[in-house]
Protein backbone atom coordinates (compact mmCIF):
# COMPACT_ATOMS: atom_id res chain seq x y z
CA UNK A 1 0.00 0.00 0.00
CA UNK A 2 2.81 2.46 0.52
CA UNK A 3 4.93 3.76 -3.05
CA UNK A 4 8.19 2.85 -1.51
CA UNK A 5 10.12 -0.60 -1.71
CA UNK A 6 9.27 -2.94 0.95
CA UNK A 7 11.85 -3.89 3.72
CA UNK A 8 14.81 -5.27 2.23
CA UNK A 9 14.78 -9.25 1.84
CA UNK A 10 16.85 -10.92 4.84
CA UNK A 11 17.25 -7.65 6.00
CA UNK A 12 18.32 -9.67 9.49
CA UNK A 13 21.07 -11.68 8.06
CA UNK A 14 22.28 -9.02 6.27
CA UNK A 15 22.81 -5.96 9.28
CA UNK A 16 24.04 -8.89 11.21
CA UNK A 17 26.58 -9.76 8.58
CA UNK A 18 27.73 -6.41 8.12
CA UNK A 19 28.20 -5.96 11.59
CA UNK A 20 30.38 -8.88 12.25
CA UNK A 21 32.49 -7.62 8.89
CA UNK A 22 32.95 -4.44 10.43
CA UNK A 23 34.45 -4.78 13.74
CA UNK A 24 36.56 -8.32 12.23
CA UNK A 25 37.46 -6.91 8.99
CA UNK A 26 36.70 -3.61 7.97
CA UNK A 27 37.91 -1.64 11.18
CA UNK A 28 39.41 -3.88 14.09
CA UNK A 29 39.80 -1.01 15.96
CA UNK A 30 36.06 -0.63 16.87
CA UNK A 31 35.80 -3.52 19.99
CA UNK A 32 33.58 -4.72 22.09
CA UNK A 33 30.56 -4.00 20.01
CA UNK A 34 27.78 -7.22 20.42
CA UNK A 35 26.22 -6.97 17.34
CA UNK A 36 23.14 -9.15 18.11
CA UNK A 37 21.99 -6.45 20.64
CA UNK A 38 22.51 -3.73 18.17
CA UNK A 39 20.25 -5.55 16.07
CA UNK A 40 17.90 -6.16 18.96
CA UNK A 41 17.79 -2.10 19.20
CA UNK A 42 18.07 -1.66 15.51
CA UNK A 43 14.50 -3.36 15.43
CA UNK A 44 12.87 -2.54 18.18
CA UNK A 45 13.02 0.90 16.72
CA UNK A 46 10.16 -0.07 13.84
CA UNK A 47 9.21 -3.52 14.71
CA UNK A 48 5.24 -3.77 14.98
CA UNK A 49 4.99 -0.06 14.69
CA UNK A 50 2.78 2.47 12.67
CA UNK A 51 5.97 3.23 9.80
CA UNK A 52 4.52 6.37 9.88
CA UNK A 53 5.25 6.99 13.17
CA UNK A 54 9.35 6.21 13.96
CA UNK A 55 11.07 9.09 15.43
CA UNK A 56 14.92 9.72 15.63
CA UNK A 57 14.62 8.86 19.14
CA UNK A 58 13.73 5.62 18.47
CA UNK A 59 16.91 4.43 17.49
CA UNK A 60 18.94 5.88 20.66
CA UNK A 61 19.55 2.59 22.14
CA UNK A 62 20.93 1.68 18.95
CA UNK A 63 23.15 4.72 18.34
CA UNK A 64 24.25 4.42 21.62
CA UNK A 65 25.50 0.69 21.33
CA UNK A 66 27.05 1.07 18.03
CA UNK A 67 28.10 4.01 18.18
CA UNK A 68 32.57 4.67 18.20
CA UNK A 69 35.28 7.17 17.10
CA UNK A 70 35.58 8.60 13.67
CA UNK A 71 39.32 9.49 12.98
CA UNK A 72 40.70 13.45 12.42
CA UNK A 73 40.50 14.25 8.99
CA UNK A 74 38.49 11.23 7.50
CA UNK A 75 35.04 12.62 7.32
CA UNK A 76 34.00 13.12 4.20
CA UNK A 77 30.14 14.78 3.88
CA UNK A 78 28.49 14.53 0.76
CA UNK A 79 24.90 15.04 -1.50
CA UNK A 80 23.96 13.93 -4.43
CA UNK A 81 26.82 11.36 -5.44
CA UNK A 82 26.64 8.30 -3.65
CA UNK A 83 28.52 6.09 -5.70
CA UNK A 84 31.06 8.28 -6.20
CA UNK A 85 31.63 8.50 -2.40
CA UNK A 86 31.33 5.19 -1.76
CA UNK A 87 34.20 4.31 -4.61
CA UNK A 88 36.32 7.09 -3.54
CA UNK A 89 36.34 6.59 0.34
CA UNK A 90 36.95 2.51 -0.58
CA UNK A 91 35.43 1.36 3.09
CA UNK A 92 37.07 3.74 5.12
CA UNK A 93 40.20 2.61 3.67
CA UNK A 94 40.73 6.59 2.15
CA UNK A 95 37.51 8.25 4.08
CA UNK A 96 35.17 7.34 6.15
CA UNK A 97 31.69 8.44 5.12
CA UNK A 98 28.32 7.79 7.14
CA UNK A 99 28.19 5.09 5.58
CA UNK A 100 31.78 3.31 6.38
CA UNK A 101 30.72 3.61 10.34
CA UNK A 102 29.51 1.00 11.84
CA UNK A 103 26.22 2.79 12.62
CA UNK A 104 25.88 4.27 9.51
CA UNK A 105 27.00 1.56 7.57
CA UNK A 106 23.58 -0.53 9.11
CA UNK A 107 21.47 1.14 6.80
CA UNK A 108 22.99 1.82 3.46
CA UNK A 109 21.71 0.54 0.42
CA UNK A 110 18.59 -1.09 2.71
CA UNK A 111 15.23 -0.64 3.08
CA UNK A 112 12.80 -1.54 6.05
CA UNK A 113 9.48 -0.49 8.17
CA UNK A 114 7.17 -2.33 10.51
CA UNK A 115 3.90 -2.84 10.38
CA UNK A 116 1.19 -3.65 13.12
CA UNK A 117 0.91 -7.42 13.46
CA UNK A 118 3.00 -10.61 13.22
CA UNK A 119 5.71 -10.55 11.59
CA UNK A 120 5.72 -6.79 12.60
CA UNK A 121 7.74 -6.50 9.25
CA UNK A 122 6.30 -5.22 6.06
CA UNK A 123 8.19 -6.84 3.24
CA UNK A 124 5.91 -5.41 0.73
CA UNK A 125 6.29 -1.30 0.75
CA UNK A 126 7.45 0.97 3.17
CA UNK A 127 6.19 4.42 3.18
CA UNK A 128 8.39 7.31 1.16
CA UNK A 129 9.11 10.61 2.93
CA UNK A 130 6.75 12.19 0.59
CA UNK A 131 3.98 10.00 1.78
CA UNK A 132 4.96 10.32 5.59
CA UNK A 133 8.16 12.16 7.11
CA UNK A 134 8.41 10.29 10.45
CA UNK A 135 9.26 7.17 8.53
CA UNK A 136 12.32 4.30 9.90
CA UNK A 137 14.56 5.03 7.45
CA UNK A 138 13.93 9.14 7.51
CA UNK A 139 14.56 8.90 11.03
CA UNK A 140 17.41 6.59 10.84
CA UNK A 141 19.52 8.90 8.44
CA UNK A 142 18.36 11.65 10.61
CA UNK A 143 19.92 10.61 13.99
CA UNK A 144 22.89 8.79 12.35
CA UNK A 145 24.27 11.90 10.86
CA UNK A 146 23.47 14.29 13.72
CA UNK A 147 25.83 11.89 15.40
CA UNK A 148 28.32 11.38 12.64
CA UNK A 149 28.97 15.00 12.58
CA UNK A 150 29.28 15.15 16.22
CA UNK A 151 31.76 13.05 16.12
CA UNK A 152 33.68 14.73 13.18
CA UNK A 153 37.72 16.39 13.99
CA UNK A 154 40.02 18.30 12.46
CA UNK A 155 39.65 18.82 8.48
CA UNK A 156 36.39 18.13 6.89
CA UNK A 157 36.07 16.90 3.56
CA UNK A 158 32.35 18.13 1.60
CA UNK A 159 32.28 16.50 -1.94
CA UNK A 160 28.89 18.13 -3.88
CA UNK A 161 27.92 17.68 -6.94
CA UNK A 162 27.70 20.50 -9.43
CA UNK A 163 25.45 19.15 -11.88
CA UNK A 164 22.72 18.48 -9.72
CA UNK A 165 20.19 19.93 -11.14
CA UNK A 166 18.13 20.62 -7.51
CA UNK A 167 21.76 22.52 -6.64
CA UNK A 168 25.44 21.36 -5.13
CA UNK A 169 24.11 22.35 -1.85
CA UNK A 170 20.72 21.70 -0.97
CA UNK A 171 19.61 23.77 1.82
CA UNK A 172 17.02 21.39 2.86
CA UNK A 173 19.64 18.42 2.43
CA UNK A 174 20.93 16.38 5.21
CA UNK A 175 23.59 17.94 5.17
CA UNK A 176 22.57 21.30 5.94
CA UNK A 177 20.00 20.14 8.43
CA UNK A 178 21.28 17.64 10.85
CA UNK A 179 24.94 17.34 10.03
CA UNK A 180 26.63 21.23 10.01
CA UNK A 181 24.35 22.44 12.65
CA UNK A 182 26.44 19.33 14.67
CA UNK A 183 29.33 20.12 14.05
CA UNK A 184 31.69 20.50 17.16
CA UNK A 185 33.53 24.06 16.31
CA UNK A 186 36.78 23.57 18.91
CA UNK A 187 37.73 20.44 17.30
CA UNK A 188 37.30 21.19 13.58
CA UNK A 189 40.28 23.13 11.88
CA UNK A 190 39.48 23.25 8.59
CA UNK A 191 36.82 22.21 6.16
CA UNK A 192 37.39 21.71 2.23
CA UNK A 193 34.47 21.62 0.02
CA UNK A 194 35.01 19.62 -3.53
CA UNK A 195 32.66 20.87 -6.28
CA UNK A 196 32.71 17.63 -8.96
CA UNK A 197 30.58 17.83 -11.80
CA UNK A 198 29.89 14.36 -13.70
CA UNK A 199 31.88 13.75 -16.97
CA UNK A 200 29.85 15.44 -19.74
CA UNK A 201 27.61 16.19 -16.76
CA UNK A 202 26.71 20.66 -17.13
CA UNK A 203 28.67 22.54 -15.07
CA UNK A 204 25.58 24.33 -12.74
CA UNK A 205 27.51 25.38 -9.96
CA UNK A 206 30.93 25.94 -8.90
CA UNK A 207 32.74 27.55 -5.81
CA UNK A 208 31.57 31.14 -5.06
CA UNK A 209 28.47 30.37 -7.41
CA UNK A 210 24.71 29.44 -6.35
CA UNK A 211 24.24 27.21 -3.34
CA UNK A 212 27.72 26.26 -2.97
CA UNK A 213 28.08 30.57 -2.37
CA UNK A 214 25.62 30.06 0.07
CA UNK A 215 27.49 27.45 2.24
CA UNK A 216 30.65 29.55 1.99
CA UNK A 217 28.78 32.22 3.57
CA UNK A 218 27.34 30.08 6.00
CA UNK A 219 30.68 28.80 7.35
CA UNK A 220 32.01 32.28 7.12
CA UNK A 221 29.30 33.80 9.09
CA UNK A 222 30.13 30.51 11.66
CA UNK A 223 33.36 31.35 12.04
CA UNK A 224 35.26 28.42 10.10
CA UNK A 225 38.02 28.28 7.68
CA UNK A 226 37.25 26.84 4.25
CA UNK A 227 38.68 26.12 1.07
CA UNK A 228 36.65 25.17 -1.92
CA UNK A 229 38.10 23.10 -5.05
CA UNK A 230 36.08 22.56 -8.09
CA UNK A 231 36.46 19.29 -10.21
CA UNK A 232 39.75 18.50 -7.45
CA UNK A 233 41.98 16.14 -9.43
CA UNK A 234 41.93 13.49 -7.06
CA UNK A 235 38.12 12.47 -7.16
CA UNK A 236 38.29 14.16 -11.19
CA UNK A 237 40.96 10.58 -11.65
CA UNK A 238 38.18 8.82 -10.35
CA UNK A 239 35.69 9.95 -12.52
CA UNK A 240 37.67 9.48 -15.03
CA UNK A 241 38.41 5.41 -14.76
CA UNK A 242 35.70 4.87 -16.91
CA UNK A 243 35.57 7.81 -19.27
CA UNK A 244 39.26 8.07 -20.51
CA UNK A 245 38.53 9.54 -24.10
CA UNK A 246 35.92 11.90 -22.54
CA UNK A 247 37.12 15.04 -23.03
CA UNK A 248 36.61 16.12 -19.81
CA UNK A 249 39.55 13.71 -18.75
CA UNK A 250 41.90 15.22 -21.46
CA UNK A 251 44.14 17.22 -18.98
CA UNK A 252 42.74 15.65 -15.49
CA UNK A 253 46.15 14.01 -15.13
CA UNK A 254 47.99 17.59 -16.29
CA UNK A 255 46.67 20.63 -15.04
CA UNK A 256 46.56 22.18 -11.97
CA UNK A 257 42.75 22.57 -10.09
CA UNK A 258 41.83 25.56 -8.97
CA UNK A 259 41.67 26.50 -5.42
CA UNK A 260 40.50 29.26 -3.77
CA UNK A 261 39.66 29.95 0.09
CA UNK A 262 38.90 32.03 2.76
CA UNK A 263 40.60 32.12 6.22
CA UNK A 264 37.63 33.46 8.68
CA UNK A 265 39.31 35.76 11.14
CA UNK A 266 40.04 34.59 14.45
P1 LIG B 1 21.05 10.41 -1.94
O1 LIG B 1 19.60 10.70 -2.10
O2 LIG B 1 21.98 10.86 -3.00
O3 LIG B 1 21.29 8.86 -1.74
C1 LIG B 1 20.53 8.17 -0.82
C2 LIG B 1 21.19 6.81 -0.71
O4 LIG B 1 22.36 6.93 0.10
C3 LIG B 1 20.36 5.79 -0.04
O5 LIG B 1 20.66 4.54 -0.66
C4 LIG B 1 20.83 5.74 1.37
O6 LIG B 1 20.60 4.50 1.94
C5 LIG B 1 22.29 6.06 1.20
N1 LIG B 1 22.89 6.83 2.26
C6 LIG B 1 24.15 6.67 2.72
N2 LIG B 1 24.41 7.57 3.67
C7 LIG B 1 23.27 8.32 3.79
C8 LIG B 1 22.92 9.37 4.60
N3 LIG B 1 23.60 10.01 5.54
N4 LIG B 1 21.69 9.92 4.47
C9 LIG B 1 20.77 9.44 3.59
N5 LIG B 1 21.08 8.41 2.79
C10 LIG B 1 22.32 7.86 2.89
O7 LIG B 1 21.54 10.93 -0.51
P2 LIG B 1 21.11 12.25 0.30
O8 LIG B 1 19.72 12.14 0.73
O9 LIG B 1 21.56 13.44 -0.53
O10 LIG B 1 22.02 12.12 1.59
C11 LIG B 1 23.34 12.43 1.56
C12 LIG B 1 23.76 12.60 2.97
O11 LIG B 1 24.49 11.55 3.48
C13 LIG B 1 24.69 13.77 3.12
O12 LIG B 1 24.20 14.56 4.16
C14 LIG B 1 25.98 13.17 3.54
O13 LIG B 1 26.78 14.08 4.26
C15 LIG B 1 25.44 12.07 4.34
P3 LIG B 1 19.09 3.95 2.19
O14 LIG B 1 19.26 2.90 3.21
O15 LIG B 1 18.27 5.10 2.64
O16 LIG B 1 18.65 3.37 0.86
C16 LIG B 1 22.79 10.96 6.02
C17 LIG B 1 21.61 10.92 5.36
O17 LIG B 1 26.46 11.18 4.73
Amino acid sequence: IWKGEGTTPNLESIVIGRCYEYIAVVNPSVAGKNCSEIWKAFKSAFINKDPCNIFPSDYELFINLSLHAVPPDKSLFWENNQLLVTGYSDRARRFMPLSDTLFGGFGDFLTWCGKAGSPGIDYNSCPRTEECEHNPVESFWRIASANYAKQSSGVINILLNGSATGGAYPVQGFFAVYELPNFQKEKISEIQIWVMDDVGGPDLESCGKGSVQILENRLKALGYSHTCTDNYRSVRLLQCLDHLNHPDCAAVSSAPSVQRGSVSAV
